[in-house]
């Protein structure tokens, strides 16, 4: 067999176009560019921004985000790219004591991300004591480098930010950063803070994407996040949504989505629906509005409602949800 090879003026061609193979080859000789990449789990108390972060970070609205705790109930990952790193964050429930089966499903989903994780970025609410408190225990909880957010900082008046700052400098942590991830105060420093924390990698993902979880949990997401700031008391965390069909049709007809609300019980369809449907038209048409600036495109919305009794205690009822199931009950 013959074996190729290239002579000389050959090779000066290519050296001297850019565009030739060899420029390739020459690319890290000219470029001596570490490329970062690996992922971090956001981890903390509920209710103390994590999702909110996670949005920041990306300059997009992917995660749901409510003034309500617990509104994260499982993993999401959100990936950060740019020249020289990846930042693959896991955006987890938040942290609680488990009163039923979804409850320890979604501890095990934080916790599982600890493991995956190459950081661990914690994040406390800077103005409530009690997620103080918090991280103090949770920092001696973990191995390996763990970085402190003190979110929501534009709580705190400028002095007592500085107090903050030195009662956590106490190498508990391997940094300390504050942030206001409602109005990007303190993001992109930290963001170049974990993208340095990260190992040595070619990006994990490809480069242009955003998460690798599907449009349907986006668009149930956005159905589900509707029914948190629309419902009153308990009934929004009774409610799981599950997307039933996703069609996209021929062009100038909007996307035909329908998607089914579970509730555990028979009155709470009854507040779900409302009077007349009132209710159920108003979560609709919110949720519809939310999707298209989703999607970018038009979008028919159907919502049913169906009670599954006791769904949040029930593994196979949380499995045909999409839920983890935990580990002892499986
Ligand atoms: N003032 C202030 N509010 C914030 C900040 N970050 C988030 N919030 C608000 O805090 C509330 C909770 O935010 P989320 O991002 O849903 O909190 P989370 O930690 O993901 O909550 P769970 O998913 O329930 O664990 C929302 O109303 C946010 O708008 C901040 O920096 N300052
Ligand atoms: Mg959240």
């Amino acid at each position: 067999m013959r074996e190729a090879h290239l002579d000389l003026p050959q090779v000066t061609r290519l050296l001297v176009q850019p565009s030739g193979t060899f420029a390739g080859l020459l690319q890290p000789l000219v470029r001596p560019m570490t490329f970062r990449a690996g992922f971090v789990a956001i981890v903390g108390l509920p209710n103390v921004g994590k999702s909110t972060l996670l949005n920041a970070f990306l300059g997009e609205r992917l995660a749901a985000v409510t003034p309500r705790a617990q509104t994260t109930q499982r993993r999401l990952l959100g990936i950060y790219s740019n020249d020289t790193a990846q930042v693959v964050f896991i955006d987890t429930p938040g942290l609680l004591e488990p009163r039923y089966t979804l409850h320890r499903s979604m501890r095990e989903e934080a916790l599982s991300a600890l493991e995956d994780a190459d950081l661990v970025l914690a994040v406390v609410d800077a103005g409530f004591e009690p997620s103080l408190d918090w991280a103090a225990g949770f920092a001696q909880s973990i191995r390996g480098p763990t970085i402190l957010c003190l979110n929501k900082i534009d709580r705190v008046e400028a002095p007592g930010r500085e107090e903050l700052r030195a009662r956590f400098t106490n190498g508990a942590w391997d940094a300390v950063y504050g942030t206001c991830a409602t109005n990007g105060e303190g993001v992109p420093e930290l963001l170049e803070a974990l993208s340095g924390f990260l190992p040595e990698s070619p990006p994990l993902y490809p480069v242009d994407e955003l998460s690798d979880a599907p449009v349907r949990h986006f668009v149930a997401e956005l159905i589900r996040e509707t029914c948190l700031e629309e419902l009153a008391d308990e009934v929004p965390y009774a409610v799981a949504v599950r997307i039933e069909e996703f069609r996209d049709r021929e062009s100038g007809r909007p996307t035909y989505i329908e998607a089914l609300i579970h509730v555990e019980r028979e009155s709470q369809k009854g507040i779900v629906v409302g009077a007349g449907g009132r209710t159920i038209r108003k979560l609709g048409t919110r949720s519809r509005v939310k999707i298209e600036r989703f999607l970018g495109r038009r979008v028919y919305l159907r919502l049913r409602v169906k009670v599954l009794p006791n769904w949040r205690k029930k593994t196979h009822h949380l499995r045909v949800l999409g839920f983890r199931v935990p580990a002892q009950e499986n």
